[in-house]
């Protein structure tokens, strides 16, 4: 395809494995404020239908018959973060193709973008530690007013590239980025992650088993 100029990732679950980090982060968080609560892979999957992980933590307060107290659950969410941090400084590696597509894309002259829920400070965690190169444009969490499945972080990475939809490929692993980066009008190659297995991608424009797969010829 011609015309193309940017690819615009999401991050947690297409970039790296991330999710199961942050279920652990949110568990550690949890045990040091003194709650009895353990989050089990399965109701973090149930869980990750609601993006942000403050939002997650209400959530579940609100699920479990716990008051809904924002000010603790944005302690927890912080004490979180702060896990998740250091957790990924002990190590994290990108998904498989994930390097390999970047170079290329770099290499082609295109732009490269992340457009993201996940809060800054995670991105920052995972900028430092992962094998990433330099993205042209950063929006996160903390930069909307709506997390997805809402298109805004989508319409915000576009208006900073200064690019209509059409000029971009968005890359996602949930049902919940893909309606983000459908809405925004942009084009969206799934790689279904571990939690995101089994999700309707019926939007995608294509659904590949990781990144490796991405056919190149077929869109630079
Ligand atoms: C996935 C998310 C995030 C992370 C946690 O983000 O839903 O909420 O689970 O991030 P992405 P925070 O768009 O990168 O897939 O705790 O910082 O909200
Ligand atoms: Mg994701």
């Amino acid at each position: 395809m011609s015309g193309l100029r940017a690819l615009i990732f999401d991050v947690d679950g297409t970039l790296a494995e991330t999710e199961d980090l942050h279920r652990a982060a949110f568990n550690r968080a949890f045990a040091a404020a003194g709650l009895a609560i353990e989050w089990d892979r399965a109701r973090y999957r149930d869980l990750l239908g609601t993006t942000g992980g403050k939002r997650r933590i209400l959530r579940h307060f609100a699920e479990t018959g716990l008051p809904e107290d924002e000010a603790l659950a944005a302690e927890l969410h912080g004490s979180k973060n702060r896990h998740y941090a250091e957790a990924v400084e002990r190590g994290i590696e990108l998904r498989a193709g994930v390097a390999e597509l970047l170079q290329r894309a770099r290499a082609a002259g295109l732009r490269l973008a992340i457009a993201t829920t996940t809060s800054r400070s995670n991105l920052a965690a995972l900028l430092r530690h992962a094998a990433l190169p330099e993205f042209d444009t950063i929006v996160a969490g903390e930069d909307v007013s709506t997390l997805k499945p809402h298109p805004e972080v989508y319409l915000k990475a576009l208006d900073l590239l200064d690019l209509a939809a059409g000029s971009a490929l968005a890359f996602e692993d949930s049902a919940n980025g893909l309606r983000s980066a459908t809405a925004a009008g942009l084009r969206t190659i799934v790689t279904p992650s571990y939690y995101s297995t089994g999700e309707d991608f019926a939007a995608a424009t294509a659904v590949l088993r990781d990144l490796g797969d991405f056919d190149w010829e077929r869109w630079a």
